[in-house]
């Protein structure tokens, strides 16, 4: 499962999203700080909206696979800027939640998603449970296409908010190291000497 940390303003969907994709119950709280769970990054609201720390926010998606960037269905506005995904160096998604919603309008929103820069676009239901399905599966890593969310890892282990992927069950993929450049000896610096004459 790849890791996908979440950027939104507050009350966009979040946290419930969290709870949806872990299969959890959902319940509200209020997001306090960055919560490094096993498959989700879920980040206070208040962290995306102010300058101070959206920056920063973006430079911690370094933690993260993929990034997921969540717009309620009933926003009256985006808080995402046109390009805005070139600020991280991680691929972005868009996520539409609330699509349930009376006064939600699907299509504008997803607009703003791909004005933003996101090419996948995934609109869910937190509540109903629509489009979750599609979202998780869009999460699944390809090359071993094994550990969905664990659904008893809330709880103690949530707790711990561990960071060692193994002992949460995430496969944990290590890229090899890039071949080093081999030096023909001719290419090797000269003596420092040789540049001061
Ligand atoms: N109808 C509906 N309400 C939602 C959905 N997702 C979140 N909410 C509600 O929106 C409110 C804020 O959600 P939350 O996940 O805490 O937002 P966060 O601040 O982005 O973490 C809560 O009252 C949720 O129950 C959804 O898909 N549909
Ligand atoms: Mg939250």
């Amino acid at each position: 499962m790849k890791k996908i940390m979440l950027f939104g303003r507050v009350a966009a969907g979040k946290t419930t999203l969290t709870q949806a994709l872990r299969g959890e119950e959902i319940k509200y709280y209020k997001t306090q700080y960055v919560n490094y769970l096993d498959t989700v990054i879920d980040t206070p609201g208040e962290y995306t909206e102010r300058r101070e720390t959206s920056g920063a926010l973006a430079l911690y998606a370094y933690e993260a696979d993929i990034v997921g960037l969540v717009l309620s269905a009933n926003e009256p506005y985006s808080i995402f800027s046109p390009c805005l995904t070139s600020m991280v160096n991680r691929e972005a998604i868009g996520i539409i939640t609330g699509i349930d919603k009376p006064d939600a309008n699907v299509e504008r929103v997803y607009r703003w998603l791909q004005l933003a820069g996101c090419k996948k676009i995934f609109p869910v239901s937190s509540i109903t449970g629509e489009g979750i399905a599609e979202l998780a599966a869009y999460l699944k890593d390809d090359e071993d296409g094994v550990v969905p969310p664990a659904k008893n890892a809330a709880g103690d282990e949530d707790a711990k908010q561990n960071t060692d992927g193994e002992k949460s069950g995430r496969k944990i993929i290590r890229k090899k190291p890039p071949k080093k450049l081999a030096v023909k000896k001719e290419d090797k610096p000269k003596g420092l000497e040789t540049y001061l004459l």
